[in-house]
């Protein structure tokens, strides 16, 4: 779905300057027979900018709930069924260890970049 927005300069220039990751991408992860998938494969690790947001997408039957209890980040997305997603971003630099708490087996580096 393409949706048109119309910006006036000025709430662009005010955007521009609250928001510092301005080319921020998005990503997903999906999780798929229990595994983390990234382009349409089985991932352990993922290279991530600064400021950059990755969908955790729930393509399983199954609950997840995808957390992190790392040096460099915490969250906790909650359990979640399938079709669901969840989203962080990543906005601090290193290595943020991603598990899900329902399947230990599961876990990705996401490895955030400046
Ligand atoms: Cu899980």
């Amino acid at each position: 779905m393409t949706k048109n927005i119309r910006i006036s300069s000025g709430a662009l220039l005010l955007g521009l300057l609250i928001i510092p990751p301005v080319f921020a991408k998005q990503y997903t992860v999906e999780q798929n027979n229990k595994m983390f998938i990234f382009n349409g494969s089985a991932a352990s690790a993922i290279n991530v900018k600064q400021g950059d947001e990755i969908s955790f997408k729930n393509s399983d039957t199954v609950f997840h709930n995808i957390y992190s209890i790392s040096d460099v980040m915490n969250f906790n997305l909650g359990a979640y069924g399938g079709g669901e997603s969840a989203s962080v971003v990543f906005n601090k630099v290193g290595t943020v260890k991603v598990k899900c708490a329902i399947h230990p087996r599961m876990f990705i580096d996401v490895k955030v970049e400046n």
